[in-house]
């Protein structure tokens, strides 16, 4: 048994303060970074006088509605500094994520957003179930990628010991959480999942160790795959969100109740807006996430649209903390696919594939055009060697209930185990050939 938490760390007042407290908190500071950002940002001076506001125009939250989106394409135009409401001196680290086309999207932390950030994280273990004293493993990429060194700095201060281990050399990682005792697993799901069946085939028992909690975030998972990676691990999943426009990991976080992440209001302002229209959306209501950064320095961020599909909820949570929750996102705008007029994501082949008797929780989705119409292939993994006829029967199987749970008629192909790719990081779920060949 662990040592119980330090009480300012679990749920300190910030993570209880009553609704209307924390909106009034949001309010000023929504008022401070707004002025900050048109003072010290060209982009959002033209962007505001092109919809006719100012930052004084706003006296409630809801007037921040009337101010435009800020979207990826705006840190692309003004690459590589352009954004930054500091001067370039002030800036510590950068981080970048790869883009796939064209130029990287850049983002800039001063001393004080590092600082902000590590606070932030290491509110977000403790709500995860960290403890001061535990071992972290940190197998997030380190490096642009804001996943590995954004959890390091956070879990430090939380006061874990950290294992910088990033991605990559899997069976090596599996020896180290064991020779270090490690009781925290940070990863992508997939990678998670990765590690799972390597020590497996090494014959090591990770669900037996003292491993305690995994840390997944940064692609979309399901709920079938929490339960595989709960058993498979021995570790209560918990899920973890933030994106590196806005700040990185650490924008919400799941409690232990896990029904839900709690987006921390003190520091973001979230908006669902309607995906097409862009309208507002009441509380509750399914659209796009849109996020307004309230402190930070260096790259003040205003409505931006994070293209991922969810839903908020200001219900209390038994937690007790009263910031609100984002439910499970279910993917991104960019990521649903269009099948015979049926909207599908990933993550929802995913809840059929994995648990499913005889697959392996491993797949691909190839998206093709046949004729006018959109194709798509899933391509499963059999847990067990297979003959041909057998995965045949398998893929008949698979497919049917695939149509009668999304409604989407595809193709299944069951490939032999291995014969899928491992993650090593953010799993690529979709090829898209009416892409690749123009
Ligand atoms: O993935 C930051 C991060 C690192 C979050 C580690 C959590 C853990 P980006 O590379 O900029 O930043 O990717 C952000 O990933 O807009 C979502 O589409 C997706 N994403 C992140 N977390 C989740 C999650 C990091 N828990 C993009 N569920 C976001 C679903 C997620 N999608």
């Amino acid at each position: 048994m662990s040592a119980p938490a330090p009480p300012f760390l679990f749920a300190p007042d910030i993570e209880r303060l009553p609704r209307p407290r924390l909106r009034t908190l949001q309010l000023e500071r929504l008022q401070r970074v707004l002025a900050h950002a048109h003072a010290n940002v060209r982009h959002y001076r033209d962007a505001f006088a092109a919809a006719g506001v100012a930052p004084g125009d706003v006296r409630q939250l809801e007037d921040l509605a009337r101010f435009p989106f800020t979207v990826k394409g705006d840190l692309r135009d003004n690459y590589p500094f352009g954004m930054f409401a500091v001067p370039r001196e002030q800036v510590v680290r950068l981080h970048a994520s790869s883009g796939t086309t064209g130029k990287p999207t850049v983002v800039g932390y001063t001393k004080g957003d590092i600082d902000t950030w590590a606070d932030i994280i290491a509110r977000s273990l403790a709500c995860a179930g960290a403890r001061p004293g535990d071992v972290m493993h940190n197998a997030l990429g380190y490096g642009l990628f804001t996943g590995g060194l954004g959890f390091h700095y956070g879990a430090e201060r939380l006061g874990c010991t950290v294992t910088p281990m990033s991605g990559g050399q899997t069976e090596r990682q599996i020896a180290l959480i064991q020779d270090f005792g490690a009781t925290v697993l940070n990863a992508t799901p997939s990678y998670a999942l990765n590690l799972a069946e390597a020590a497996e085939r090494m014959g090591v028992d990770l669900a037996s160790g003292p491993l305690r909690v995994g840390v997944f975030g940064a692609e979309p998972w399901s709920e079938t795959m929490r339960a595989e990676l709960d058993r498979r691990l021995g570790l209560k999943s918990i899920d973890s969100y933030g994106l590196s426009e806005v700040m990185g990991p650490g924008v919400a976080m799941e409690c232990e109740c896990r029904l839900g992440l709690h987006g921390w209001e003190d520091h973001f302002l979230f908006e669902i807006v309607h995906p097409e229209t862009l309208e507002p959306m009441p509380m509750g209501e399914a659209g796009e996430l849109v996020i307004t950064t309230l402190t930070k320095q260096a790259l003040p961020m205003i409505r931006y649209r994070t293209r991922d599909i969810t839903r908020l909820s200001d219900a209390p949570c038994p937690c007790g903390r009263t910031h609100l929750r984002i439910l499970r996102v279910t993917g991104r705008n960019d990521d649903m696919l269009i099948i015979r007029g049926v909207n599908v994501y990933p993550s929802q082949i995913e809840a059929v594939l994995v648990g499913f008797p005889g697959i392996a929780p491993h797949y691909q989705m190839v998206v093709a055009r046949q004729g006018s119409l959109d194709h798509l292939t899933v391509e499963a993994e059999a847990l067990a060697p297979r003959d041909e006829d057998s995965r045949q029967h398998l893929a008949y199987q698979v497919r049917h209930h695939l149509k009668t749970m999304i409604g989407v008629s595809c193709e299944v192909i069951v490939r032999l185990p291995g014969e899928l790719p491992r993650s090593q990081g953010k799993a690529v779920r979709v090829r898209d050939l009416r892409k690749e060949n123009g």
